[in-house]
Order: C-alpha cells, then sequence, then structure tokens
C-alpha cells in the first residue's frame, strides 16, 4: 500500500497517535529535574530497500522548476531516517511553559523546511516564504481547515498561536498551489523532543533520573516506542529502525 501524507493510513496513524497521547495525559511525570539530571540519544535508522523518491512535476511554477527537488516522503541517508520526531510520550515527564519564541518553519525551493517540527502547547508557529513565488498555507487538523492564508512573494511571516492545540496533536501544513509540499507541527507538553536531520540523530537533554516511555513519529512511516531508563548524570541510548511497509498481496 503507498502510504502518502492526505491517505487514510496517515489519519488513522495520526487517530492513534492523539489517542495515546490522550490516554497518557492521565499520567503525570514524577520524576525530578536537577543538576543530576541524564538524557536520551541515540539515532533513527532504516532496514531494508529504500524507496525509491518520486519525481516530482513541479512545471506549473517556473520559480519552482528551477531547482530540481524530489519527494521527501521516506529521506534515507547512509542508512539513518530524517524527520522522525522523537520525544518522550505526552504526560509521561515534567510539563513545560511555552516558549515565547515561535518555531519557525520555512518555504525554499518550493518545499517546508524543516518538514517536520515539535512545539510546546501555547508556542506560535511562524512560517516564512522564502521563494520568489506565492504560496498559501493551509494549517489542518486531521481533516478540519484551522487556516488557509495567501503569502505572496515578499510577504511578511505568518504567525499562528495554534490556540485549541492540545498536547498529542498534530497540525499539518498544505500548500494548494503546490501540491507537494507539506509539513507537520507535533504538540508536547514538554520539550523533551527532537526531530531527525539527515544523521537520524536525536538527543534529549536535561531529563530527570526516571523511567519513560520514548516515541519515535514519522508522518508518513508511523510511531515507534521504547521504554528506557535514564540515570543520574548518564546519557541513555536508544535506538529506533523503521522498514517500508510490506508489499499489499497481490489480488487472487
Ligand atoms: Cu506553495
Amino acid at each position: 500500500m503507498k502510504i502518502t501524507p492526505g491517505s487514510p493510513v496517515l489519519a488513522l496513524t495520526m487517530r492513534r497517535w492523539i489517542l495515546a497521547a490522550a490516554l497518557a495525559c492521565a499520567a503525570t511525570g514524577t520524576a525530578v529535574a536537577g543538576p543530576t539530571a541524564g538524557s536520551i540519544t541515540g539515532a533513527v535508522s532504516w532496514t531494508g530497500p529504500i524507496p525509491e523518491a518520486k519525481p516530482v512535476d513541479r512545471s506549473s511554477d517556473p520559480v519552482c522548476a528551477a531547482t530540481a527537488r524530489g519527494a521527501e516522503a521516506v529521506v534515507v541517508t547512509d542508512g539513518k531516517l530524517r524527520d522522525v520526531l522523537v520525544r518522550i510520550k505526552v504526560g509521561g515527564a515534567p510539563a513545560a511553559a511555552a516558549p515565547t519564541t515561535p518555531a519557525v518553519i520555512a518555504q525554499s525551493e518550493c518545499m517546508y523546511a524543516p518538514r517536520v517540527v515539535g512545539v510546546i502547547a501555547g508556542q506560535a508557529l511562524e512560517i516564512r516564504n522564502l521563494d520568489a513565488t506565492f504560496h498559501n498555507v493551509r494549517g489542518n487538523a486531521l481533516t478540519k481547515v484551522l487556516w488557509n492564508l495567501a503569502q505572496p512573494k515578499g510577504a511578511a511571516p505568518i504567525v499562528r498561536d495554534l490556540a485549541g492545540r492540545a498536547p498529542g496533536d498534530v497540525v499539518s501544513l498544505h500548500c494548494d498551489v503546490h501540491p507537494w509540499m507539506a509539513a507537520w507541527v507535533v504538540v508536547s507538553d514538554h520539550g523533551y523532543f527532537a526531530v531527525t536531520g539527515a544523521d537520524g540523530a536525536f538527543t534529549l537533554p536535561g531529563v530527570p533520573p526516571g523511567s519513560y516511555t520514548v516515541e519515535a513519529w514519522h508522518p508518513t512511516l508511523g510511531l515507534k516506542t521504547a521504554k528506557v531508563k535514564v540515570k543520574k548524570g548518564k546519557p541513555t541510548k536508544v535506538r529506533f529502525t523503521f522498514a517500508a511497509p510490506p508489499a499489499a498481496a497481490p489480488a487472487p
């Protein structure tokens, strides 16, 4: 089965994610923060054949067509997976107040960069247009449209306060002018999250000693979890491995 950002598979994954997060909210972290904190660190790997990046026809907009960019549904470099948000499960670590500075996503070469960001509930999102062309920015919570705003060339950044978005929610961004564009904003109740870059690496610093469930979420590949124990002043290693979903069985 083909998994694309708009597919029912993704919607189902997001629903599961939100449900799991809602259940997790019932629990409260009991760990104590302080100078004895450790960290959770590791990498997200890919195993098996790497899905071929589909060519994207960007000829509808000469500005976009000037740069060659492919699909980014699954980006693997040297066996490491990009765009995975790794975090302590919502409700499983001491909550944090939202930073006063927004998380930033840019539109560059008609792609979102980064493609996945994390925010703390209450934190704003800033969307910049670095391209010499017109984008519209549509924010969705599953199928519900939260906003849909034009952002022509040279326009000021769009800032949204993400009001009403709770820990566990995921907001997706789409551009209807360039349908290959998609990004995801993942809301947590604490700051123990990181998003993998090309090297697949992540570090969650300042974690109080204790037991945690760590989640690794990729927008088209879904969720994996691991249990870890963080010891005083030490890094705890955790690895996640994703693989291509099995091919659908041929029709009889
Ligand atoms: Cu666009």
